[in-house]
């Protein structure tokens, strides 16, 4: 059956290592330099944690929960692209709701900052402290609580890390909303607190869709239960956003419920080349319009994003080279109707060379292959040194016109600049890499890059997040009566302003 796609197309043949990889092999280089020196920041006025809490926190938690050792503190005060480091000297690994709600009454009290962490896969700076906040880690929160394969709602701990989740309720026939390529390592606490949305959120929506239910703890301790599994519930203000993309800032997420849509019966994947990026954008729309309810995922990566992963990565590229690449994806359930409408579309569009080659598959290995391909983007950068990444939404005919724009304005200074992202959410990653951090570089690019995003009435922040790296940016995109509202909310709940301090608010509104 699949065969009849492959006619005049090429086939994926090798199996590809994991993006995760890519974080290892930094492990021996030189530290980043302090986040506080590299940016400029100056302490708040918090209290500087002394024996005496280390002895409390070791009689809530025990020994072993509460981690002193510099060696054992320092990859939770270093973020995932190296860019960021904090100074942390303590992380508390709470296993309950009761315990966090402990350390946060006793920390608002001591005005002790908090830092909270779920993977460290947060691409803003968000996840680790600037100074010596503590650190307060969710990686032993990671139970399943229930799941009920009828309505498909799952509540589990904020700790679980994602592929494990998906991994469980696929054994229950369903998946979870969301997938991203860092999913083997960042916890479902984190994608709720950075709102994520990853690669099928054309399909399935955003995670405020699918959250149904959430246990947070406010600042001065007091535990919120809005753990409900109803898909329906519009008793009052709909609380369990407020903690949707607030990256830690107004309450620390430890429990949540949420909702599983039907592992798909049929899933297909195609990886095209693409002649420009105008033919992307037809694809696209004609790839809407053919399979309308099957399509769950439409990427696009140009040239420089693919070709530098493949060679930095040692990653077989399954196509020669194009100037733009197209992954698209279908889940349905009914193979042979979804082939149906999959072939028309693939031999209209190779007729009308929209598609100048591609490969098509349904065999999990190969297709495991070509997301590997895509999902290692967003570290393969790291091999050339230093990476800038911004992370934007841009109105869907504008999308690509950052790129040569930067491109021209870097020249020589940049090793490179690609586009990448889910295209069919208007959302572009724009990736720059030089040899190493340099401060020229990066003037040139902000705030530059922000202020073309808002002439194009775009978003700075599509959906990693604001984190510690967008605080002085926000207002590209957000008016002041709403960072005003922003300012109001944060000073209600966490009045001592204990909670990841230096991250989302800047301090002039
Ligand atoms: P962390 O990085 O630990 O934290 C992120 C923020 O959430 C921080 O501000 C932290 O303080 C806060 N936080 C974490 N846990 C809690 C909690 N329980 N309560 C309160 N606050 C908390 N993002 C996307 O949106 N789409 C993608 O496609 C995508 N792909 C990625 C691919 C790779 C290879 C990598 C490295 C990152 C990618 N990201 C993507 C970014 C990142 O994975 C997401 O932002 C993810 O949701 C972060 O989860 P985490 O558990 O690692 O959170
Ligand atoms: C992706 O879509 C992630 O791969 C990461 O959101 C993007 O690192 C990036 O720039
Ligand atoms: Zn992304």
């Amino acid at each position: 059956m699949i065969n009849m796609y492959n006619s005049g197309l090429s086939i994926v043949r090798y199996l590809a290592k994991s993006n995760i990889i890519v974080q290892g092999r930094y492990a021996s280089q030189a530290l980043p330099q302090l986040s506080s020196e590299k940016y400029d920041v100056k302490r708040k006025n918090f209290g500087t944690v002394q024996a005496a809490d280390i002895n409390y926190f070791k009689s809530i938690l025990s020994e072993q929960r509460v981690v002193t050792d510099e060696s054992d503190v320092l990859p939770f005060n270093i973020d995932w692209i190296k860019n960021c480091r904090g100074q942390s000297k303590v992380v508390l690994k709470p296993k309950t709701t009761e315990e966090v709600s402990k350390i946060l009454a006793y920390c608002n009290e001591k005005r002790l900052a908090v830092c909270p962490q779920g993977g460290n896969t947060g691409l803003v700076g968000g996840s680790v402290p600037v100074f010596d906040e503590i650190v307060l880690s969710f990686m032993l929160m990671n139970k399943i609580i229930s799941l009920d394969e009828i309505s498909g709602a799952l509540v589990c701990e904020a700790g679980c890390i994602l592929e494990n989740v998906d991994n469980y309720v696929r054994n229950h026939n369903l998946i979870m909303p969301l997938d991203l390529g860092a999913k083997g390592t960042c916890h479902v606490g984190g994608n709720v607190s950075t709102n994520a949305g990853g690669l099928r959120l054309l399909r399935y929506g955003n995670l405020h869709g699918s959250l149904l239910g959430i246990e947070a703890v406010k600042a001065d301790g007091t535990v919120i239960d809005c753990l409900r599994s109803l898909k329906k519930d519009n008793t009052g203000y709909h609380l369990k956003h407020l903690f949707v993309g607030s990256e830690g800032t107004l309450g620390i997420v430890t429990k949540l419920a949420i909702h599983c849509p039907v592992l798909p019966k049929a899933v297909t994947l195609g990886f095209f080349g693409v002649e420009n990026f105008d033919n992307v954008l037809k694809l696209y729309r004609s790839a809407k319009a053919s399979l309308g309810e099957i399509l769950s995922a439409f990427e696009m990566a140009d040239r420089e994003a693919i070709t530098s992963t493949s060679k930095n990565l040692k990653l077989p590229n399954p196509l020669s080279e194009y100037p733009f690449y197209v992954l698209l994806e279908t889940h349905g359930s009914d193979e042979e109707h979804d082939a149906d409408k999959l072939n028309r579309f693939l031999n209209k569009e190779m007729d009308s060379g929209l598609i100048l080659d591609g490969t098509v598959t349904s065999e999990p290995a190969k297709m495991q292959t070509i997301w590997n391909l895509r999902e290692s983007i967003a570290g393969a950068g790291l091999l050339d040194g230093y990476i800038f990444k911004y992370d934007v939404s841009i109105p869907i005919v504008k999308y690509y016109d950052l790129v040569p724009l930067l491109r021209q304005r870097l020249g020589s200074k940049a090793t490179r600049v690609y586009g990448y992202g889910h295209i069919g959410d208007g959302n572009i990653h724009i990736n720059v890499t030089v040899p190493e951090y340099n401060k020229e570089v990066s003037s040139l690019l902000e705030p530059f890059i922000f202020e073309e995003v808002s002439k194009l009435q775009g978003s700075v922040s599509a959906e990693h997040g604001i984190g510690f790296r967008k605080p002085q940016y926000i207002h590209y995109s957000k008016d002041r009566s709403a960072l005003g509202l922003m300012r109001d909310l944060k000073t209600l709940m966490d009045p001592n302003g204990i909670l990841n301090p230096y991250k989302v608010l800047p301090d002039d509104v």
